[in-house]
C-alpha cells in the first residue's frame, strides 16, 4: 500500500491549492451573479467541498472522463474546462459551453472529458458506467470519474450503476461527495443502513473513506485507486467526507442548519488546512496571498466579460437539439 501519509511535494501541492483557489473565486463569483441577477435562477455552489474536485482530478489526464451532478463547477475546473466559457454558460450567453442553453447544472466539456453535469440526482452514475464500458469495449486505457452527492446513493441508478461496473469489472472510480445534506435533509434520516462505503462493499466493490477536506489525502488516494484502474483494476468506491459550507442553492439561507454546526465546518475549510499544510512545507503567507489574489481577478474578468457578453441569436434557439424542422418564426433576427 503507498504511503498516504502527509509527505507530499511542494510543488504538486502548490498546484492543488491553485485550482482549489480558483474553484472558490468561481464559485464567489458565480454567487454574486446569482444574487444580483445577472445569472437567472439559483446556482448550487460547491464552497468547502474543492479538495475533492482539486484531489481527484489532479490524478487523471485529458484523455480521462468524468461526470458529475447538479453542483459541478469545481469538478469542470479541476478537469480543464474553460471558466470564460463555463460562466457564459451560466448567464445564458453567446460562447457558453454549451452555447448558452444549457446553464450551470448542465455544463458539458467533452474536449476535456467532461460528460456532463446533470440536473437529474444520480443521473450521471449510468453515463459514467457506460462511458468505463466503451474504454473497456474499444482497448482504451481511459479512467472515468464518477462524482455524486450522499443523496444520490439512495436513487436506483446507484445500484444499477455500480452493480454494471461490478460485473464487467470497469476502469471506473466511483466518488461520493458525502457533504452531510441533500438539500435540506441530512442524509443519514433518509439513509438506511450504514451507508455509501457499505453498500460498495456489498456489491464487491473494494471501497475507501477519505477525509475529503484534507487535499493531500484525497490526492493520495486518488493517485492510488487511478494506478490501480490503470493497471488492469476496478472499479473502486470512495467516500470523501466534507461539508457544503453555503447553502443547497446560492438563494438558501440554510436556516434547517445549526449556526453552531455551520461555524465549526468552517474551522475546517479545506482552502485554510491546505494553506497550513503549505506553510509547514516552507511557503509564506504572502505568495499564498498573491495566488489568492490572482485567482479573484481571473474570475472577476470572466463574470465580467460575462456580463458584457451578448444572448445567442434567437435562431439558435433551433441548434444542438433535437430535430424540430425548419423554423417557421419568420420574425427571428
Ligand atoms: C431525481 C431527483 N430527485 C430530486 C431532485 C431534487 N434535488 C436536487 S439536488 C437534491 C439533493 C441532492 O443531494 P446530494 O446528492 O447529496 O448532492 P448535494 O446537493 O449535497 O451536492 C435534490 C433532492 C432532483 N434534482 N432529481
Ligand atoms: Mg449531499
Amino acid at each position: 500500500m503507498p504511503d498516504r501519509s502527509h509527505n507530499i511535494d511542494p510543488d504538486r501541492l502548490l498546484g492543488l491549492y491553485k485550482t482549489m483557489r480558483r474553484i472558490r473565486a468561481f464559485e464567489e463569483a458565480a454567487e454574486a451573479a446569482s444574487l444580483d441577477g445577472r445569472v437567472g435562477g439559483a446556482v448550487h455552489l460547491s464552497i468547502g467541498q474543492e479538495a475533492v474536485a482539486a484531489g481527484v482530478c489532479a490524478n487523471l489526464r485529458p484523455t480521462d472522463q468524468i461526470t458529475t451532478t447538479h453542483r459541478g463547477h469545481g469538478h469542470c475546473i479541476a478537469k480543464g474546462t474553460d471558466p470564460g466559457a463555463m460562466m457564459l454558460e451560466l448567464f445564458g450567453k453567446e460562447g457558453g459551453t454549451c452555447g448558452g442553453k444549457g446553464g450551470s447544472m448542465h455544463i458539458a466539456d467533452f474536449d476535456v472529458g467532461m460528460l456532463g453535469a446533470n440536473g437529474v440526482v444520480a443521473a450521471g452514475i449510468p453515463i459514467a458506467v457506460g462511458a468505463a464500458h466503451g474504454a473497456k469495449l474499444l482497448g482504451e486505457d481511459r479512467v472515468v470519474v464518477c462524482f455524486f452527492g450522499d443523496g444520490a446513493i439512495n436513487r436506483g441508478p446507484f445500484l444499477e450503476g455500480l452493480n454494471w461496473a461490478g460485473i464487467f469489472a470497469l476502469p471506473i472510480l466511483f466518488v461520493c461527495e458525502h457533504n452531510s445534506y441533500a438539500s435540506t435533509t441530512r442524509t443519514e434520516a433518509v439513509t438506511a443502513g450504514p451507508g455509501a462505503t457499505a453498500r460498495a462493499e456489498s456489491l464487491g466493490i473494494e471501497a475507501f473513506e477519505v477525509d475529503g477536506n484534507d487535499v493531500v489525502a484525497v490526492d493520495g488516494l486518488a493517485g492510488e485507486l487511478t494506478g490501480r484502474i490503470r493497471a488492469g483494476g476496478g472499479p473502486f468506491f470512495v467516500t470523501a467526507r466534507t461539508y457544503r459550507l453555503k447553502g443547497h442553492t446560492s438563494v438558501d439561507p440554510g436556516a434547517y442548519r445549526d449556526e453552531d454546526e455551520v461555524s465549526l465546518q468552517w474551522a475546517e475549510d479545506p482552502m485554510n488546512r491546505c494553506e497550513e499544510e503549505l506553510q509547514r512545507l516552507g511557503l509564506a503567507a504572502a505568495e499564498l496571498e498573491t495566488i489568492g489574489r490572482q485567482a479573484t481577478e481571473e474570475m472577476a474578468a470572466v463574470a465580467a466579460a460575462a456580463t458584457a457578453a451578448p444572448h445567442p441569436a434567437l435562431i439558435q434557439a433551433f441548434t444542438d437539439v433535437q430535430d424540430v424542422g425548419a423554423p417557421v418564426w419568420s420574425a427571428l433576427p
